[in-house]
């Protein structure tokens, strides 16, 4: 993977040259319409780095200096836990005449947070209002239930400008519509299409939108966050995501860590300038600010920099979540502690999956159990590829309570989960992922079977069937691809010649197919394709009728033509 990008970058200029003598740009050698054509910047400084530790530097010198993060004290601030939102209300069931459901009204708004003990107060934008005992402000936790259907009155209160760098070349984010729009998605839920935050389905600032979620999925770590057309990138930077948690009796009855022993941590990072405000890095073209991914220095764990986690010697659930824009995380604890993987996107595993190091690409989920039992009175750390983002801080015993009462023990088996046979797919789709640098410009475009948002829709599976969809991953990057509505299972990855492939057009596999890893083996929303690797998935389409959208979810890759619509179809009914 180290020499991934410099790779890319030589192939870029190999192309590039080819291209000035062929007197035809690049895009046109692939076979692309000139539309492809991102606007014109001299800069390449907005480069990522595929699974990078090197922040991204704007090319012009920065306004305002920024923060250095090893500057800061560590573990100075108490991990803030994010609070269940609370519903007063109740409202008629959408669908069914006399039933009453929760309602719940969720407002967006600008608020100051303390993201660190050192820093001013950060402007953010939240779902959120401040945590009791704590100075950070993070989302409120939606906690539902399978068979318990609620409302979400979901309310645009944002300033009408926005404050990070939106790039109007991009494709929903022209000039003439307004800066600030919100569009919310239920990550993981099966709802209806016009519930789900489709993109172009956005508010203003003044406006809201109630969406209805029927809940008839198993019980799982689902999360919120804005999906607007074009901003979804810059919104979620600036605070918009939160943890939507669905419970049921099959988890339940595994009577696992509840209460203040169940943490849900959410992992983003961010770029701050010396004032302690979010700093969103660009190209150094103010016409198109756009970068193709971004590695923040500071790493936030529910919303704040280094913060600690004081523990008993006693097991807890966390719940992982990569709320990340573009980075893919090594998680693993400090002594090398082993911990239990029980869940994954869609809820249980089979079978707890013991494990030291746990990769998470952005939008993943992992539910954990970590014994703290063996480790009373000392301290360690959540890590990162060896850096500490989270101390956990183990008391030298349990609370008194808790001896009286019997601890919760590691489950050995969690529920049944049935591979899907390959024969049961009625549709086999194959999409080839791509990554194009304009020839002049330098500016990367990321597409999807060389499709555009606005092309038209060509993904229409039947409501009920179900079908394989295999991700060709033509580039050194890897790729989280996210369908809305549904859950599928991993079938396996198949490493390719990705030279050969984008020298020649040849395909050729390298190796045999691999299955998933252990704690892959459950049911997913969010995979991770690998580079020069065809990732094959299994999808039943179950749910309702309607347009949704898939897409890689990298922000901004998501942002840069990296989404595509789907449709799926309600079967004909018999005459
Ligand atoms: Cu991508």
């Amino acid at each position: 993977m180290d020499v991934s990008r410099r790779k890319l970058l030589v192939r870029g200029a190999q192309l590039v040259t080819v291209a000035a003598v062929g007197q035809s740009g690049l895009l046109e050698s692939f076979g692309l319409p000139a539309q492809a054509q991102h606007p014109a910047t001299d800069s390449m400084s907005g480069m990522g780095h595929p699974m990078g530790q090197t922040p991204v530097a704007p090319a012009a010198a920065p306004v305002r200096p920024w923060l250095q993060i090893d500057s800061l004290a560590r573990f100075v601030d108490r991990l803030p836990i994010p609070q269940a939102a609370q519903s007063a209300e109740t409202r008629p069931h959408p669908h069914q005449a006399g039933a009453q459901i929760p309602y719940h009204r969720i407002v967006m708004r600008r608020v100051a947070t303390k993201v660190h003990r050192d820093l001013p107060p950060c402007n953010i934008w939240s779902y959120g209002t401040a945590i009791p005992g704590s100075a950070a402000v993070f989302s409120p936790t939606i906690e539902a239930r399978k068979g318990q259907p609620l409302l979400i009155e979901w309310v645009n209160n944002l300033p009408a400008q926005h404050f990070l760098p939106i790039d109007h070349t991009l494709c929903g984010a022209g000039k003439d519509l307004p800066e600030v729009r919100t569009a919310v998605h239920v990550h993981g839920a099966c709802v209806p299409p016009e519930s789900d935050g489709y993109p172009e389905d956005w508010q203003t600032p003044g406006q809201s939108r109630t969406a209805f979620y029927p809940m008839h999925q198993d019980a799982a770590t689902l999360w919120y966050h804005d999906h607007a057309m074009g901003l979804e990138r810059l919104n979620q930077y600036a605070g918009l995501y939160g943890f939507f948690l669905i419970r049921d009796e099959q988890e339940d009855a595994l009577n696992l860590p509840r209460g203040k022993y169940e943490i849900p941590i959410a992992i983003a990072d961010r770029f701050f300038y010396v004032d302690g405000q979010l700093h969103y890095p660009d190209s150094g073209n103010p016409e198109a600010p756009w970068i193709p991914e971004i590695y923040g220095d500071a790493i936030l764990v529910n919303g704040v920099i280094f913060p600690y986690l004081e523990v008993e010697p006693r097991l807890y659930r966390i719940r992982l979540l990569n709320s990340s824009n573009s980075r893919t995380y090594t998680f693993s604890i400090s002594n090398g502690h082993a911990f239990h993987q029980i869940g994954t996107d869609q809820g249980l595993l089979a079978a707890p999956i013991e494990m030291k190091q746990l990769m998470l690409s952005p939008a993943e989920r992992a539910d954990l159990l970590i014994d703290f039992s063996s480790l009373a009175g000392s301290s360690l750390a959540l890590q990162d590829q060896g850096r500490s983002i989270l101390e956990f801080r183990v008391a030298a015993q349990p609370a008194a309570a808790q001896i009286a009462k019997s601890m919760p023990e590691m489950p050995t088996i969690l529920r049944r989960i049935d591979p899907i046979p390959e024969s049961a797919s009625v549709h086999a789709r194959t999409f080839f992922l791509k990554e194009y640098m304009h020839p002049k410009t330098h500016v990367m475009l990321m597409l999807l079977n060389d499709q555009y948002w606005h092309d038209p829709v060509t993904e229409k599976p039947l409501l009920g069937s179900t079908e394989i969809w295999s991700f060709v991953n033509t580039t050194q990057d890897v790729h989280p691809i996210h369908l809305h509505l549904v859950r599928f299972q991993i079938l396996d990855r198949r490493p390719f010649d990705g030279d050969e492939y984008l020298d020649y057009k040849h395909f050729q596999y390298m190796g045999d197919a691999v299955p998933p890893d252990p704690n892959e083996r459950g049911w997913k929303d969010t995979v991770k394709t690998l580079p020069e690797t065809v990732t094959r998935i299994i999808v039943p389409f179950e749910g309702y009728p309607g347009r949704y959208v898939w897409h890689c979810h990298l922000l901004e890759h998501a942002a840069n033509e990296m989404m595509r619509p789907f449709e799926v179809i309600a079967p004909a009914k018999p005459a």
